[in-house]
């Protein structure tokens, strides 16, 4: 492949623009395209080879060098755009002006050496991330047993996040929560290295930090108050859910706690960002038969393919487009036995027209079976937009992306469609209902203030309001704020805690899944409509529904084509993010919440400050103030 240095660069641009008069827009954009899907082909295969073998040292450099050849092409491309058309004020065409300024526009704007250098830093991190092992707790000492072989010591997935999820020892929570954060501390300094990188780039790439160029291709004046609005609408919401599981809480692990905020180790989850593996204790109606499905799953015998096929077959059901041959060949369902991989699902676009591919370590359960849903909805965003012009084979916006298999999801686990599929014998009544929209809630409403805090903390980290000695302190700020949750032990001063996430190490925004969750209902509400479903939201199943399925795929083909209220437009009727749609999807849930906290004489709300807030008495906060 042809290498350009940065002189041969800049003599391009000075060519480029004494000929550049003469070359035309369609021209331009056509070539744009073609040489770019080579481009993008090359780094993703590189970037794909690394995350389906870790143990294969030489992989990183050829992925670092890949990221670079694609990033000084891209540069290349912006410097031609722009020697040829300028502020691309005399372009009247919408579309083509919107495809240059996109071309024009380089994100990151890094040296060779530099994109090298941030690439291994990522690698680097998410190396430390997925090969670490800790010693495994022991039920008889009640300990760690580091005499174990390191080949039974446990990986975050499956082992750490399985004791998470089920343990229901306050200790060994507590151990497995601190163990992985002694790891995620690991990366510290190279996270350091990377903000500092990362920003540099930014900036020369015509940004103020990073943050803001991530803020940017969301394409909304003043983001940031869009997004907080938006929280704010719907934490009465979550406090209602919050008061509740601390009263199953205090009641599961008597005397462990007497704070406000919840001890982040005890909601069923490493980062406490979904807490459907409480239901075992905290469900409304115990005795009424389980929405959760895992059980009837194993009974059956589904497989990791098998739960593939149902997912495309729901799809196809919708006249959508069915997954590939390639996708099948190519895809990762399972863990494999003898290598690391990266076993964070993800959705994998080649960018060429064909090649669409997930990497996934399956288990059989009832979430890996949304997680499926989830995953297969980017590939169906990439297939449906696949046929527009390069430039424009992108979500709407990066929420819409992360949108589109949840919408799916809402439909596939209510009751009325795992009957269809014969996975639940429903008894539909009011408890069941209740049931699952606290399951529901237990995931969608749990991850709102986390979805959104997120990004709080890396744009603060990106624009300087947090530096490395303040990392950690205004993570936790963050975390009692906005999730009511304290760390079960005081936090060693160089601790990142922040760092265990794994989008934040391999330098994914977030701020998308947050967008989504309320973007999904809109959706949704939009798609059971044109399904003439008239009973409640929360029941509404859409299967079999071409009238649905072409109005979503109306929006999914636009791709990136026009700014999201557009996109928005296209599906729901009008342009604006909008929690209407999942506050009243969860409205019986919150009225049975509220007379439940009512019932038990509760308290809302919690300390925002920490680390006082530890020693402080349940009492203490907004009592009543939200019942009004
Ligand atoms: C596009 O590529 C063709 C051949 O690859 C070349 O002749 C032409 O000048 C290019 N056009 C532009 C506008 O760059
Ligand atoms: C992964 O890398 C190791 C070390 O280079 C190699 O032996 C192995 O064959 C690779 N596995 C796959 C599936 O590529
Ligand atoms: C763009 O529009 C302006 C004013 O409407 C017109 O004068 C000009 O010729 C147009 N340019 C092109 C390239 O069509
Ligand atoms: C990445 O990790 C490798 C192996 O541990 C190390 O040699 C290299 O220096 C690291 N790269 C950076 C940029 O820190
Ligand atoms: C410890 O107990 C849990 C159940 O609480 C069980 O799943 C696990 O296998 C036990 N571990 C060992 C090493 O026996
Ligand atoms: C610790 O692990 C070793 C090696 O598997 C085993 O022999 C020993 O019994 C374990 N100790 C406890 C307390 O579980
Ligand atoms: C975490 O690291 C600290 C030292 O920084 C150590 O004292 C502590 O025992 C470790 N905890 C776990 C659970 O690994
Ligand atoms: C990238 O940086 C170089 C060097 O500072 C600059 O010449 C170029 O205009 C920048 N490109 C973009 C698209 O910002
Ligand atoms: C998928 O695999 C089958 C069987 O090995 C093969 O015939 C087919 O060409 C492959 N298709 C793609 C697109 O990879
Ligand atoms: C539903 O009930 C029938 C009859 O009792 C039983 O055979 C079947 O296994 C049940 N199916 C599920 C999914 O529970
Ligand atoms: C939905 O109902 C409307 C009005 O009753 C009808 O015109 C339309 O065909 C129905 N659509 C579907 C998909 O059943
Ligand atoms: C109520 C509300 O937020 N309305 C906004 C909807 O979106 C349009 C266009 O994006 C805005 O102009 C409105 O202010
Ligand atoms: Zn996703």
């Amino acid at each position: 492949m042809e290498r350009h240095t940065l002189a041969s660069l800049a003599l391009i641009t000075i060519l480029v623009s004494l000929v550049g008069a003469q070359s035309n827009v369609d021209d331009f954009l056509a070539n744009y395209s073609t040489s770019g899907e080579q481009q993008y082909y090359a780094d993703t295969v590189a970037n794909w080879n690394v995350a389906v073998n870790l143990d294969d040292d030489s992989l990183p450099g050829l992925a670092a060098q890949a990221d670079a050849d694609l990033a000084e092409w891209e540069q290349m491309m912006a410097a031609q755009a722009t020697a040829q058309f300028g502020d691309l004020s005399s372009i009247n065409d919408t579309s083509k002006k919107r495809q240059l300024k996109m071309i024009q526009t380089v994100g990151l704007n890094l040296t060779s050496t530099d994109t090298i250098l941030l690439s291994t830093l990522i690698i680097n991190m998410t190396t430390v991330f997925n090969t670490n092992r800790i010693c495994p707790w022991s039920n008889l000492t009640r300990e760690p047993n580091c005499s174990m072989p390191f080949q039974k010591w446990w990986r975050i997935d499956p082992e750490m996040f399985d004791r998470m999820s089920h343990s229901r020892d306050y200790d060994e929570l507590a151990y497995v929560w601190t163990a992985w954060r002694n790891i995620s501390a690991l990366n510290k300094e190279y996270f350091e290295q990377y903000v500092d990188l990362s920003n540099k780039g930014a900036r020369q790439g015509g940004f103020k930090d990073t943050g803001d160029y991530w803020r940017s291709l969301f394409e909304s004046e003043d983001f940031k108050n869009l997004m907080d609005q938006t929280f704010q609408e719907i934490l009465p919401l979550y406090e209602e859910l919050h008061t509740y599981i601390r009263r199953k809480l205090l009641a599961q692990y008597p005397g462990r706690f007497k704070t406000s905020a919840i001890p982040a180790h005890i909601l069923g989850n490493m980062w406490a960002q979904e807490w459907t593996d409480l239901g075992d204790f905290t469900t409304p109606f115990p005795d009424i038969a389980t929405v959760d499905v895992t059980a009837e799953m194993l009974a059956q015998n589904y497989t990791p393919l098998k739960m593939f096929h149902v997912a495309d077959d729901f799809y196809q059901s919708l006249g959508l487009i069915k997954m590939n041959d390639g996708f099948w060949n190519n895809s990762i369902i399972e863990q494999p036995e003898n290598r690391s991989i990266v076993c964070h699902a993800s959705a994998w676009d080649f960018v060429n027209g064909q090649d669409f591919r997930v990497k996934m370590c399956t288990k059989v359960n009832m979430a890996d079976l949304v997680t499926i849903h989830h995953e297969m909805g980017h590939i169906e965003y990439y297939m449906q937009y696949a046929k527009q012009p390069l430039p424009f084979r992108n979500g709407a916006n990066p929420g819409f992306h992360e949108a589109i298999g949840d919408t799916m999801a809402l439909s596939v686990v209510t009751p009325q469609h795992l009957q269809k599929i014969g996975l639940l014998n429903s008894t539909s009544s009011n408890e069941q209902d209740i049931n699952f929209l606290f399951k529901q809630a237990l995931g969608k409403v749990a991850f709102l203030p986390f979805g959104y805090l997120i990004d709080v903390w890396r744009w603060s980290v990106f624009d300087g309001t947090y530096n490395s000695s303040t990392y950690n302190t205004g993570w936790w700020d963050l975390r009692t704020k906005y999730q009511g949750i304290v760390p079960p032990n005081d936090r060693p001063v160089d601790a990142f805690d922040a760092g265990s996430k794994s989008h934040v190490i391999d330098s994914t925004p977030y701020i998308s899944y947050f967008f989504s969750e309320i973007a999904q209902f809109q959706f949704y509400e939009a798609m059971c409509k044109a399904a003439n479903q008239t009973d409640a939201l929360y029941k509404c199943d859409f299967y079999q529904s071409k009238a649905a399925g072409d109005l979503f795929s109306g929006m999914l083909q636009l791709g990136n084509s026009q700014p999201w209220p557009q996109a928005m437009q296209k599906i729901t009727g009008q342009q604006n993010l909008d929690a209407s749609a999942i506050s009243e999807y969860f409205k019986p849930l919150r009225d049975w919440l509220r007379n439940e906290n009512v019932k038990a004489g509760d308290c809302y709300g919690w300390d925002y400050t920490w680390p006082d807030a530890v020693t402080k008495n349940l009492n203490t906060p907004r009592c009543g103030s939200t019942l009004a």
